[in-house]
């Protein structure tokens, strides 16, 4: 019988930022083989070379408008250790807090209003919950999308407050940063913060934090859904019934190696010690067959194989990196502007569910174990994450309230040194490595989450996460392959990011 074989261009890929393209070999109604590819160059890393060491601070946040203070946290992490200055607890509280409340809009937002807005599509319209799900996700129009938008501003306005705007802020320094929150400042800051909490556990869980903190296995889950219309009808409760159903828990698998960077550091003194492990709220690591172990930064590369990048060819150390445009067509194998990064030679997927593995989520852990990685547990994790982060953010915001101690710690002028900053952004691991000569920047290297998992082949021809999770996707209508867009968004790409 001949092989039904098609050759299917997503560009642009609708509801990322940045620019998209994904290829897809597409032979009997199945993802045979995938490039992900970055179409735009920015050129970010170039941009700051030769100029003052804190002009990263101003510079960086612009990469993007979404993980904007993901940039400058790491950023000024780089330059804290650049300087070699320590950084008061107050100031850990003030950067953690912006982090986290960034983080937890974007988990929302990707969840509820655009994930689900694929479950609203023609090709769901055989699913026994496709109405339900146009009258809560239809883009612009649907209950659930509209109220996670307008609930999930209120976390905007805390770094806002801290931070004097959203998005784009330089509030962080070496040594701590600029602000100075007055009392009233923190108490709008927490009824802010409560007013979110309140919305999440009625409207996406359905439940308490507590409750949800029971549901420790693939067994809790299922009696937890059953347990209480609130839990059904809830965002969390809706997704896992229609995904379920729409078997998307066999689908996006991937090789399964993880990788997470930590970098929300618990100051000495604060009660979020009992909500992490050995300082950090979530630990550093690459996991890996069920193990998780250290994360060793020395062992992180980027690789330029298959991408427009001339310069060098073994890969390389990010402070060793180079980034040399070099456009061609896709002659040499080369089709993105993304580069490759790997840890110890390995590609590594990032995001919410590598940090619920390495953090050791019980739920999350059997799942990956039982079912491996899919669309599913991405999007499980995402949702849920904020369960976790949620606590952090109120006791650093409550531990801010009592005002004593330090923001600034004196940082040196910097003349030379180097440094890096590695922080969890929303869609995962962010670093930024600055190597610093004669009082200015000699070299700037940004490794972003989506640059790991829309990395391209390397040298080995070892396909990046999403090209390798894409592989196998059943498509029943390559004319609107809406199976392998889910895979690709369970990623939350984000492209401006990648290509920086
Ligand atoms: Ni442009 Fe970002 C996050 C970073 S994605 S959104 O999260 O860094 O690569």
């Amino acid at each position: 019988m001949p092989r039904d074989k098609k050759q299917i261009r997503i560009f642009p890929f609708n509801r990322v930022e940045g620019d998209l393209k994904v290829h897809l070999e597409i032979e009997d109604g199945v993802v045979r083989d995938a490039w992900c590819a970055g179409s735009m160059y920015r050129g970010f890393e170039n941009i700051l070379k030769g100029r003052g060491p804190l002009d990263g601070l101003v510079i960086t946040p612009r990469i993007c408008g979404i993980c904007t203070t993901a940039h400058l946290t790491a950023a000024a992490r780089a330059l804290d250790m650049a300087c070699g200055v320590r950084v008061p607890g107050n100031a850990l509280r003030v950067r953690n807090a912006a982090l986290l409340a960034e983080m937890i809009q974007n988990d929302v937002r990707h969840a509820v209003q655009l994930f689900m807005a694929d479950f609203t599509r023609p090709g769901y319209g055989d699913h026994p919950l496709h109405g339900e799900a146009r009258r809560r996700y239809e883009p612009m129009k649907g209950t659930s999308a509209l109220q996670a938008v307008s609930e999930s501003r209120s976390l905007l306005e805390i770094i806002a407050i801290l931070g004097g705007q959203w998005p784009h802020s330089s509030f962080m320094v070496p040594g701590g940063v600029v602000c100075l929150p007055s009392a009233n400042d923190i108490s709008q800051c927490r009824h802010l913060a409560r007013h979110y909490r309140r919305w999440y556990e009625e409207r996406v869980l359905g439940c308490s934090l507590e409750r949800w903190s029971e549901v420790t296995s693939r067994a809790a889950l299922k009696e937890w859904l059953a347990a209480s219309g609130a839990h059904r009808k809830s965002e969390l409760g809706f997704f896992i019934r229609f995904a379920r159903t729409a078997g998307l828990h066999k689908i996006g698998g991937g090789r399964g190696h993880f990788i997470g960077f930590g970098g929300l550091v618990i100051p000495k003194d604060s009660e979020a010690a009992a909500l992490g492990r050995d300082g950090e709220l979530f630990p550093p690591g690459f996991y890996q067959d069920g193990e998780a172990v250290p994360l060793d930064q020395q062992r992180i590369t980027e690789a330029i194989d298959c991408s427009w990048f001339a310069g060098y060819r073994a890969p390389r150390h990010p402070f060793e990196g180079m980034t040399r445009p070099y456009a061609t067509g896709n002659e040499n194998r080369q089709y993105t502007w993304a580069k490759a990064p790997r840890y110890d030679g390995l590609p590594a997927e990032t995001g919410p569910l590598a940090q619920m593995l390495l953090a050791g989520d019980p739920l999350l852990t059997e799942l990956i174990r039982e079912e491996g990685p899919s669309v599913f547990a991405r999007q499980l994790a995402r949702i849920v994450r904020s369960s976790r982060t949620l606590p952090a953010l109120e006791t650093w915001l409550r531990e801010l309230s009592r005002r004593q101690g330090l923001f600034y710690n004196d940082a040196p002028p910097l003349e030379q040194g180097r440094g890096f900053g590695l922080v969890e952004a929303p869609r995962g691991a962010l670093g930024h490595w600055v190597v610093i000569e004669n009082g200015a920047i000699q070299s700037y290297q940004v490794i972003t989450p989506t640059t790991w998992n829309a990395s391209p082949r390397d040298r080995q021809g070892a396909r990046g996460p999403m090209e390798e999770a894409l592989v196998g996707t059943p498509v029943r209508d390559p004319d609107d392959p809406l199976e392998a867009e889910l895979v690709v968004r369970s990623f939350d790409p984000c492209l401006v990011c990648t290509v920086h």
